[in-house]
């Protein structure tokens, strides 16, 4: 793993090795953490869900496995922050550099938040918000030490794709993925998927918790001091469309002739229509072969292609075009934020040829 920082600990696969399995395997996943990782006996952990319910439960790993259907998802789990480090070459942002390895795609197994939501009694009512603690202590700058915890919208949270995982491809989860239960939120920034899951509250308002009110917004382009006004933020729920090549890697030396590229496109919701790759730069554009899932519309689409290459200097571009008819934007520069979040232009790998 690319270590960003070891503690909390940061790390993402190199490309080559996420590219090289379909499902992420649990030693290959990203791992983002904001504080210690907690260790949580499954035994004695409980859930609690409260707050405008109308029956307050207190859950054991073991009510959760009898008392409601499993549930299984593909899905991808995608930091905010993946593709980072382009932004921070336009000008400087806050947070770890990740270059397009924040993203994983693993089948999830628990049940559906919904069936606990509705077995506790919540109202389901769309102004309602879901709330999550978690049992990691965190400390930002100018915030001080808190427990982790985010929200998500309740039209969301009764999404049958949202689950409660206890397990990652068919083992229970890791340590530092969220051992024994997390949330998974497909289609969402990472951020709101919570691990190491403690208590749920149906409430009126997103969560107080720093991570909720002030990480995770999109913040216009003209905020680019230390005083940063946070409402004037985009909350960070949905992930925009986004493609990577993995292979090459950047600055490769390959042989001249027939290169294979190999990467990744992902459209949170909507479904992949067509990648296009160019080895000029995004003048001249051919399609690429998908390997799609259609049983798993959460999960990412394989793509690759063999582009002729002459000796020399080459950049290679990806973009990808979802089924609105959308695609990226072309340049970092276009999307650049204070706090480097939703890096998704046109992926840019130089290589040369020999
Ligand atoms: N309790 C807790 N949940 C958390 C986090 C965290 O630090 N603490 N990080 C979040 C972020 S920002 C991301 S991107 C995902 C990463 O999940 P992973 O480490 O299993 O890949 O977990 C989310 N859930
Ligand atoms: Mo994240």
């Amino acid at each position: 793993m690319i270590v960003h920082s070891p503690a909390p600990l940061n790390a993402e696969p190199p490309l080559d090795r996420l590219r090289a399995s379909f499902v992420t395997g649990q030693p290959d996943f990203y791992v983002r953490t904001h504080g210690e990782i907690p260790t949580l006996d499954a035994a004695s952990h409980r859930l609690r869900v409260g707050g405008r319910v109308a029956q307050p439960l207190e859950l054991s790993m073991q009510d959760l496995r009898t008392r409601f259907p499993r549930r299984s998802e593909m899905a991808v789990m995608q930091c905010a922050g993946n593709r980072r480090a382009e932004l921070n070459q336009v000008r400087a942002v806050d947070g770890d550099p990740w270059a397009g390895g924040a993203i994983g795609n693993a089948r999830w197994t628990g049940v559906a938040l919904a069936d606990v939501l509705r077995a506790a009694g919540a109202p389901d009512d769309p102004s309602l918000h879901v709330a999550f603690s978690c049992c990691d202590d965190v400390e930002l700058p100018g915030e001080g030490r808190f427990r982790f915890g985010v929200s998500i919208p309740m039209a969301k949270a009764m999404a049958p794709e949202v689950l409660l995982a206890f397990a990652m491809n068919g083992a229970d989860l890791a340590p530092e993925h969220g051992h024994p239960l997390r949330v998974v939120v497909p289609g969402y920034a990472g951020a709101r998927s919570a691990k190491w899951l403690a208590a749920i509250s149906v409430q009126e308002a997103p969560s107080d918790s720093p991570i909720q009110q002030h990480d995770y917004k999109l913040l216009p382009p003209d905020i680019t001091s230390d005083s940063i006004d946070w409402s004037r933020g985009v909350t960070i729920n949905d992930m925009p469309l986004n493609a990577a090549i993995c292979d090459p890697a950047a600055e490769a030396r390959v042989q001249a002739g027939p290169v294979a590229l190999k990467g990744y496109a992902v459209a949170a919701g909507r479904g992949i229509a067509r990648v296009d790759v160019s080895a000029d730069g995004g003048r001249n554009w051919r399609q690429a072969e998908l390997e799609h899932d259609p049983a798993a519309p959460w999960s990412w689409t394989f793509w690759q292609a063999t582009l002729d290459l002459a000796a020399g200097e080459h950049e290679l571009v990806v973009r990808a075009w979802d089924s609105a008819g959308q695609t990226q934007p072309a340049r970092p520069d276009d999307v650049w934020n204070r706090k480097g979040y939703l890096s998704a232009a046109w992926h840019r790998v130089r290589v040369r040829a020999d």
